[in-house]
């Protein structure tokens, strides 16, 4: 029998490569399979193309091009083929090697995370934790807090009116004057709550905040344990290192008063240290005699001091924030970077 007519070997070695190419079960017998067919030394197509030369001239375009064709055809089996073998499922039409998407996780706002470190600290020194009512009365919101009607304070430009005497409170002090009255000394109490005034929403004001308002009272106690315990706070909060300044204030209801500021070590990768301007970080004071007699307390015997603060503020120095808006607008993209 006279050897079959290049082409038509060719066709034959093109259907049995195919065959061969996927029936293979690893990329080692599919790298046989492809010297096989196309090895450069001996193989059968490669054979093919190499014997080119010998046939007659007027062959020659048409086998070469049928070898060529073959050899490309067999070239791209090889291809997806050792795709397949080396996918973990064997799937095409999957990429198994794409990142997983992400899972949505949720976190701690940051106002409320300064909420939480802010009282964690206090109840380390011994604090408890008290609530009262958002609504309250112009009694336990200011006549109580030694704070007259006729104060700037509680006028309708500044506070949010319910009723006649009934409000929305302007500061959770009267938390800590419920308190007073429902438990006897000594007390140390840490009040965090909303407080609602009639300001315009801007970079530093908004209606509702968050306040946190601390009152210890006891026989004894004195500025040195109101600087003191301020001072722990503040180191406590901001780092060890961190300076602590007491400036001469005014409220209603403490006297003497203060404003506490903050001055902040950095210490940078380098061990070298920078340090921040002066933050005020809350205002503070010795209990005025004259709110401990309105809860009841005698105040021959018993001393106190309390302060407040602002958590929005805190957030807003922490973080370096400088527009109190963007933590309240809500956007979700602005407010992840904070989640821990
Ligand atoms: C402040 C500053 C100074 C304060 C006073 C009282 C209370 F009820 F004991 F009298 N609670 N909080 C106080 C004192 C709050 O906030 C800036």
């Amino acid at each position: 029998m006279s050897e079959a007519h290049p082409i038509e070997a060719l066709k034959a070695l093109e259907a049995e490569a195919l065959a061969a190419i996927s029936s293979t079960e690893d990329a080692h017998a599919l790298e046989d399979v492809r010297i096989r067919y196309l090895g450069r030394k001996d193989g059968r197509i490669s054979l093919i193309l190499r014997g080119l030369g010998a046939l007659p001239a007027d062959e020659r375009p048409a086998v070469g091009q049928e070898a060529n064709r073959v050899k490309d055809v067999v070239n791209g089996a090889l291809e997806e083929r050792v795709r397949v073998l080396l996918s973990p499922r064997g799937a095409t039409s999957e990429d198994l090697t794409l990142p997983a998407r992400r899972p949505w996780k949720g976190g701690l706002h940051p106002v409320t995370q300064a909420v939480d470190e802010i009282w964690g600290i206090f109840r380390d020194l011994g604090f408890t934790r008290a609530r009262g009512p958002e609504a309250d009365t112009e009694w336990y919101n200011f006549v109580a807090l030694n704070t007259p009607l006729d104060h700037p304070a509680a006028d309708e430009q500044d506070t949010l009116y319910l009723l006649d005497s009934v409000l929305l409170r302007s500061h959770t002090s009267p938390v800590q004057m419920r308190t007073m009255e429902r438990y006897d000394p000594p007390l140390r109490v840490i009040a965090p709550g909303w407080v609602y005034r009639r300001d315009t929403y801007d970079a530093t004001h908004t209606p509702a905040f968050l306040q946190i308002e601390g009152l210890v009272v006891d026989e004894g106690v004195t500025f040195v344990d109101f600087k003191a315990t301020l001072a722990e706070f503040a180191r406590r909060y901001w780092g060890p290192g961190t300076r602590v300044r007491f400036r001469p204030s005014f409220f209603p209801f403490t006297e003497p008063s203060a404003e506490v500021d903050v001055k902040r070590v950095i210490t940078r990768e380098d061990g070298t240290t920078e340090e921040t301007d002066w933050l005020e970080i809350m205002g503070a004071g010795m209990v005025d005699p004259a709110v401990l007699e309105n809860a009841g307390y005698d105040s021959e015997r018993y001393t106190g001091f309390a302060f407040g603060m602002g958590p929005g503020r805190i957030a807003m120095l922490k973080h370096h924030v400088d527009d109190l808006r963007t933590f309240f607008d809500d956007d979700v993209r602005f407010l992840s970077q904070f989640a821990s």
